[in-house]
């Protein structure tokens, strides 16, 4: 397979379907949203974007499989399997903030070879495939080099329907407003593991997180020089609901708060 092309093919899907979210931002109602679960909504503009997306890359590699956000299709894959949010950072669209993005990973045989995240309100595509670099509309990125925290600016998602750990969570949470430079709540996964990519943010962790949320961004990371972990220092970190993904010199200090306050005991 070749890789880099497949990226290409999919940053050309990813940007006409951007065209097509951000058309109907200012078209969308209250009656168009429909709730899916305690605080997490969804739109028919996520729905049909992820149509869309679904019969771009069907075009691209026939007999792959999809797992997608809103279920458009649960085909699996023998060998190569799609991993999509067609729109993470639904509130934000909803509520016209940035930022919102679209989220594709493909596996081969259960291991990442590409991520496109294209966050659709700068219009800008950060990308990376098996063997190539880390990219940002067509330049390519790196990872922080701060190796001091105090000067390091921190992204996180604050826990929106599972609350068992809210105060660990908040301990975690004054350790680095006191340690950091900032803290940062985008409320888009993606955009802040892609954020994280490109040096904007030192580190990035959240819990609850769904495998689309992270699977193209912790790729991009990686090719960006990043590391990525899950709360226990393995790699557990697309299926296991906890990433940390973080610039290589603060890495360690940032993953032994997280791990501490965290990470599963038993
Ligand atoms: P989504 O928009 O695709 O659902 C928060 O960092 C992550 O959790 C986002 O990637 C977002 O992805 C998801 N999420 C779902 N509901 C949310 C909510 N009410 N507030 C914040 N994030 C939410
Ligand atoms: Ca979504």
């Amino acid at each position: 397979m070749n890789y880099q092309k497949i990226t290409q093919e999919v940053r050309i899907i990813a940007k006409e379907v951007a065209l097509f979210i951000k058309s109907q931002q200012q078209l969308i109602k209250s009656n168009d949203i429909e709730s899916k679960g305690n605080h997490d909504f969804v739109t028919y503009v996520d729905k049909t974007a992820e149509q869309k997306i679904i019969e771009g890359l069907e075009k691209i590699i026939p007999n792959s499989g999809f797992i997608a956000e809103e279920g458009t299709s649960t085909k699996v894959g023998t060998t190569y399997n799609w991993i999509i949010d067609p729109l993470d950072g639904t509130t934000n669209f909803i509520h016209g903030i940035s930022p919102f993005a679209i989220s594709i990973a493909l596996q081969e045989n259960d291991k990442t070879v590409l991520g496109v995240i294209h966050e659709i309100s700068l219009d800008e595509c950060f990308y990376a495939w098996e063997d190539g670099k880390a990219y940002l509309n067509d330049k390519e990125i790196a990872v922080s080099k701060q190796n001091n925290l105090s000067k390091s600016l921190i992204a996180t998602g604050f826990p929106y329907y599972d609350y068992s750990k809210t105060n660990d969570f908040l301990t975690t949470l004054e350790y680095f407003m006191r340690e950091t430079s900032g803290v940062r709540r985008l409320g888009s996964a993606a955009t802040d593991l892609a954020y994280v990519a490109a040096g904007r943010f030192e580190s990035f962790f959240e819990y609850s997180l769904r495998p689309w949320d992270v699977a193209a961004g912790a790729f991009i990371v990686e090719k960006a020089g990043g590391i990525v972990c899950d709360f226990s220092g393995g790699n557990n970190y697309i299926f296991g609901k906890e990433i940390i993904a973080s610039c290589k010199p603060l890495s360690n200090q940032i993953f032994n708060v997280v791990n501490k306050n965290l990470a599963n005991k038993n």
